[in-house]
């Protein structure tokens, strides 16, 4: 019997990449790097710093810049995105989250989020659904990103369940992998890209029945 579940929050909450790629791409053009929308794929669950490092890499530029010179990039990037994120609002939940979280908190499942942002916090306040979740795992206090299945095992310890208690839900193939690292059964959301080794995949949340997850 599974007894929590725990969220990626960027492309399972809600979509907050694209705002990331409009974010990314402006700086990027700061140094004189050229990113598409493709390109954007590959930093989906990936840190900030991990993102300008394979911006840098893509432009050839991987030893242009010091680390302070890197951390004030990242630094402007993330003004950008977080002026952006001003306008998000409840709406912005992607289709079916609402009613998941609500038929979880009826069954009295509790839910964290497993998140890379270290905007997550804020992101969840606009969207109107930070009281939904009981634990948000700070990024800031792992050693390892996505694919590494640390920030999962936070989450469960956190929640106070064993990992094959748990289930995940991802978007991206680094969170995925971290999922199935981290001994958890696996929903993969699909928006475009395929995924690779999910336990079920689904376009939306609400495709899913809790009962049928929770016997899994
Ligand atoms: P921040 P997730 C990830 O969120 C995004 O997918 C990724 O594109 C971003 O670089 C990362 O958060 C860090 O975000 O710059 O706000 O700390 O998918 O793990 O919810
Ligand atoms: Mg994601």
């Amino acid at each position: 019997m599974k007894k929590g579940f725990i969220f990626d929050l960027d492309g399972v909450i809600t979509d907050t990449a694209k705002f990331h790629y409009l974010a990314w791409k402006d700086l990027a053009e700061t140094i004189d790097i050229e990113i598409d929308i493709v390109f954007n794929e590959q930093l989906k669950g990936i840190s900030r710093m991990d993102s300008l490092e394979r911006i840098l890499a893509h432009g050839n530029k991987s030893d242009a810049f010091t680390l302070s010179e890197k951390e004030a990039l990242a630094h402007q990037k993330n003004t950008h995105y977080v002026e952006l994120l001003q306008q998000l609002t409840p709406a912005d939940l992607l289709p079916g989250v609402k009613e998941f979280l609500t038929a979880a908190k009826e069954k009295q499942i509790p839910c964290a989020i497993a998140s890379a942002s270290r905007n997550a916090p804020f992101i969840l306040e606009k969207l109107d659904v930070a009281d939904e979740f009981q634990i948000v795992v700070d990024p800031a206090t792992l050693k390892n990103g996505k694919p590494d299945p640390e920030i999962f095992l936070k989450a469960a310890e956190m929640l106070g369940i064993k990992p094959d208690e748990a289930i995940g839900f991802e978007d991206a193939q680094a969170g995925l992998d971290g999922i199935k690292a981290a001994g958890m059964y696996a929903v993969g959301v699909l928006s475009g890209e395929e995924l690779h080794g999910a336990d079920i995949l689904v376009h939306r949340l609400d495709e899913l029945s809790i009962d049928t997850l929770l016997a899994k």
